[in-house]
């Protein structure tokens, strides 16, 4: 009985858990448990920060579990052990206290300076506005006559919809792609100004690293700056009604020449009145 027991432990908490690393490794791309990286300073000093965080909770999860487990292991009942009479040391309490006290404290050091550096939008270089609706993405670059909505792909939003007929596997960036992204040039400060329309909603592009709030009736500021050209994916992470997941978040950061082109471009779009593609504001409202 007990090599039963002992072969279906060995399936349950060896086999199963390998197989599923084994698995997900073969899907790399698609299946991740860390965080990234990204592609911003301050995303990579997060991942850092995160990274030693993580390794100080492992080790002091190792040594609380494996003092447990050995306690609970050699004095045990059975084998006849005698409880103590004991139920207060002073010595066990300063110990106790004292020594979290100083890791937290610690903890708190060396997260400081990366948290003070986030929230520091002084010398951004473009200010753009995002504004949450149900269930879309505005972007407004303040100071350039810029603005227009980013609304889910139509590939996505056509293979979402029920008996679509449409395998969504067959749909490339399912579910993470708009219509029109937000394009940013690259190796510049950008502070972003968020707030929402109607409800709570969040813009975040994780390889940004921060996730920020969009509130009504209140801004909330961050920055970011992106080194490489490329194409960066998220999602609204605040849960804002039906249509929640249906409002993915596309950033495009192109060199500034190219930027300053798309810009004027942009603005040509929309100033000879061909933006009804896009809803209007008052529609939303
Ligand atoms: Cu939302």
């Amino acid at each position: 009985m007990p090599s039963r027991i002992a072969k279906l432990l060995h399936r349950l908490f060896v086999v199963l858990p390998l197989a599923g690393i084994a698995a997900a490794q073969a899907e790399a791309p698609r299946w991740q448990v860390n965080m990234p990286v990204g592609v911003t300073p301050i995303s990579r000093e997060t991942y850092e920060l995160h990274m030693l965080i993580l390794w100080v909770c492992v080790v002091i999860g190792v040594i609380v579990f494996g003092a447990m487990t050995y306690a609970l292991v050699k004095f045990r009942h059975s084998k006849g052990a005698v409880p103590a009479r004991w139920s207060h040391s002073t010595t066990a309490e300063v110990i106790w206290t004292v020594i979290p006290t100083i890791i937290v404290v610690w903890m708190a050091y060396v997260a400081t300076p990366l948290l003070i550096k986030i929230e520091d939008t002084r010398g951004a270089e473009l200010t753009v506005k995002i504004t949450g609706y149900q269930w879309m993405w505005e972007y407004e670059y303040i100071g350039h006559d810029v603005r227009f909505f980013s609304v889910l792909a139509e590939e996505s939003n056509a293979a979402r919809r029920l008996r679509s007929g449409i395998d969504p596997f067959t749909v490339e960036n399912y579910l993470l792609d708009v219509d029109e992204p937000l394009v940013v040039p690259t190796n510049t400060k950008i502070r972003y100004l968020l707030t929402s329309n109607d409800v709570l909603h969040a813009w975040w592009v994780p390889d940004f690293a921060v996730k920020r709030d969009a509130i009504p009736g209140r801004i909330n500021e961050g920055w970011f700056l992106v080194e490489e050209p490329g194409t960066y994916r998220g999602q609204c992470a605040e849960l804002c009604g039906k249509d929640h997941g249906f409002m993915p978040i596309v950033v495009v950061a192109v060199p500034p020449e190219q930027f300053t082109a798309w810009l004027d471009e942009r603005r040509d779009v929309q100033y000879a009145g061909r933006e009804e593609q896009a809803p209007r504001l008052g529609a939303v409202n």
